[in-house]
């Protein structure tokens, strides 16, 4: 049963991958519908393009809603269009019930890039993504980067901690604000500060714009930033005004991340982030399995018991379940290549 499935699985892979790696729009559509269903798929796809990561420019850009992200996110594609590169725009998108009318919104400001086979938009929600849209989204990223897009740009609305996770393992994250949102700023500095490598001002059209640079810039004074200073960008993304000096200030990023070796520190960083990210998941996946967290929760508290107690209890359940699966796989291992060669040949 168990081997069937896997064999289709690869089977059906072997296919859609080499179409991947030549971005075609509708494989990278499929793939990344994998990367939301999630489990053995999202495993096995992300197993067989890791290796071509790496190369892409993945931009997060990430601020309050309605900062004008899509506006710019737009903008900056349309400039790396003229030079010739090819982006990839990924939209996470959290709130589903109320944004369905934002999506639309992307989705018309963004037309003409939509008929750009230079250009691929994918926008996700928690909906498709099966418990992780972080590490969906993140997934994604990885896909779009080993099939070869110059940018991968990202964007996402700045609360909530999936938003902030999938910002969290890029290599540049542009922050948006606008003038006059003393609010705001405090919501930035409160979540987003510390992973901030540009702040743009976007709206720059409207008053209040110089106070929003010292205040951006009083928060910078005070706060914790190590080599590199994070620039303070003003744009008017509607009229695309400053476009070209956001790039340059990301480009600049990009040149300090690899001089200073920031780049590879960074990387490790993220990897250990979605390490981790995958482990506890799998954990709490497990011991649903085993013994249902559900009812151990519930039994737990109609004993009084305290959380330790019934986190242990659980633990306890998917260790030893683990040790009985690694038995399994031994015994598979030592009696030869399994059902998998066999499968593709019937
Ligand atoms: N005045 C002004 N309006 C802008 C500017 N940039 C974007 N807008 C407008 O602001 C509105 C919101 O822009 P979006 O790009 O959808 O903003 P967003 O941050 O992506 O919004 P969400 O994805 O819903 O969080 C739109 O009506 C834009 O036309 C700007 O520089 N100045
Ligand atoms: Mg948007």
């Amino acid at each position: 049963m168990r081997a069937r499935h896997t064999g289709d699985l690869a089977a059906a892979l072997d296919e859609l991958v080499p179409r991947v790696m030549a971005r075609q729009p509708r494989a990278l559509g499929r793939a990344i519908s994998i990367l939301e269903d999630g489990g053995e798929g999202q495993r096995e796809l992300i197993r067989r393009v890791y290796a071509e990561t790496g190369k892409a420019r993945v931009v997060g850009i990430t601020g309050p809603p309605g900062a004008g992200k899509s506006t710019l996110v737009d903008r900056l594609a349309r400039h790396c269009r003229r030079r010739g590169q090819t982006v990839a725009i990924v939209a996470v998108d959290p709130t589903s019930p109320f944004t369905g009318g934002a999506l639309l919104g992307d989705r018309i400001r963004m037309q003409s890039l939509y008929t750009d086979p230079g250009v691929f938009i994918r926008s996700m929600a928690t909906r498709g993504a099966m418990g992780g849209l972080a590490r969906a989204s993140r997934d994604a990223v990885d896909l779009l980067d080993a099939a070869g897009f110059d940018w991968v740009l990202v964007e996402t609305v700045g609360v909530g901690q999936d938003e902030v996770d999938v910002v969290r393992t890029v290599d540049t994250v542009a922050v948006v604000t606008v003038p006059g949102m003393g609010d705001e700023i405090q919501a930035i500095k409160a979540g987003i500060l510390e992973i901030a490598d540009v702040f743009v001002i976007n709206k720059a059209d409207r008053d209040g714009v110089e106070r929003t640079v010292r205040d951006l810039e009083m928060m910078l004074s005070i706060g914790e930033h190590g080599a590199w200073l994070p620039p303070i960008l003003k744009t008017v993304a509607s009229r695309e005004e400053g476009i070209d000096r956001l790039l340059e200030a990301i480009e600049r990023h990009r040149e300090f991340l690899q001089t200073s070796g920031e780049i590879e520190r960074r990387r490790l960083s993220h990897l250990r982030l979605r390490v981790e990210t995958i482990l506890k998941e799998r954990v709490v996946v497990a011991a649903d399995r085993v013994l249902g967290v559900d009812r151990e929760v519930e039994r737990g508290h109609r004993q009084r018991l305290d959380p330790y107690r019934v986190a242990d209890r659980l633990f306890s359940g998917v260790l030893e379940d683990a040790r009985e699966e690694t038995a399994a796989a031994t015994e598979a291992v030592d009696a030869g290549p399994a059902g998998l060669t066999e499968e593709r040949m019937a």
